[in-house]
């Protein structure tokens, strides 16, 4: 087996007993343990309680490798790979009962700098929607038993989606970038989770997704699971607050990229 399938086996067996966690905590009800950046930018114990399962799980079946996570920040391995996770990608929704959110775990060659590492594996666990999407590179991306792939054909408009920072100040910048994405847009959608907008990339239910601001672990996993699917993921403003994370089938990618490659 290679390194990419038994790292993704252990992503995969460690993201459903999270999800099962995380949705058995939905049902007893959410408690918020604190706000980080702003008083919108919410951590429930859930993220918390999550994490820790992912990281112990991970500490007893790869001790020497790295962390990245959310909510318990960066340890340092010895092996060269680096987990990257973000226990509930998609908080805001888990708190108000919405079903679009996940477990996102990757594996990275590397540092926990997205601009020097190399994903390896990914798993993606909606457990409210039913959904498992994974990947190993070289591997194909999967939901289940079915092999994604992102689509080709936008000749009606793209149906892309994005996603807003928990800063208002950000908000008109953001509406901005809408407003000069929409001329190639058929729709747009926004599901509140990242790693939901990417995966749903790679099965070809949307043809793309931007968002500026995104923490490496909400996109980690996401971005393999486009890229295992035949798309592009790149980032832009790398050097600024809120880079600019584009990602879809070629076309609509090479087209994501002459809007918004540039700081706007
Ligand atoms: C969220 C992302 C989402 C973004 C939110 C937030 P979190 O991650 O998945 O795309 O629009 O602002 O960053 O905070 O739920 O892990």
């Amino acid at each position: 087996m290679t390194l990419e399938l038994e790292l993704g086996e252990l992503a995969t067996e460690i993201a459903k007993e999270a999800g099962e966690l995380a949705l058995r905590r939905r049902r007893d009800g959410v408690h918020l343990a604190a706000t980080k950046s702003t008083i919108a930018d919410i951590v429930t114990e859930a993220d918390r309680e999550v994490e820790a399962l992912i990281r112990a799980r991970l500490d007893a079946a790869r001790p020497e490798d790295g962390f990245l996570g959310e909510e318990s920040g960066a340890g340092s391995g010895t092996s060269g790979i680096t987990w990257v996770v973000d226990p509930i990608d998609g908080t805001v929704n888990y708190a108000y009962g919405m079903p679009a959110y996940n477990v996102s775990i990757a594996a990275v060659r590397g540092s926990s700098e997205p601009e020097s590492w190399e994903a390896l594996a990914a798993a993606v666990n909606a457990p409210a929607l039913g959904e498992l999407f994974t990947a190993a590179r070289g591997h194909g991306a999967w939901a289940g038993e079915t092999r994604l792939a992102v689509t080709s054909d936008t000749s009606a408009g793209a149906l892309l989606a994005t996603g807003f920072g928990y800063d208002p100040a950000t908000h008109d910048g953001d509406l901005a970038t809408v407003r000069l994405v929409m001329p190639i847009a058929r729709d747009l959608r926004r599901s509140g989770s990242a790693a939901l907008d990417l995966a749903y990339v790679a099965a070809g239910r949307l043809d793309g997704y931007f968002e500026r601001g995104l923490k490496p672990w909400d996109f980690a996993a996401g971005a393999l699971l486009v890229e295992e699917a035949g798309g592009l993921v790149s980032r832009h403003d790398v050097d600024s607050t809120r880079p600019m994370l584009i990602s879809g089938g070629p076309e609509v990618h090479a087209r994501l990229l002459a809007l918004l490659g540039e700081k706007r």
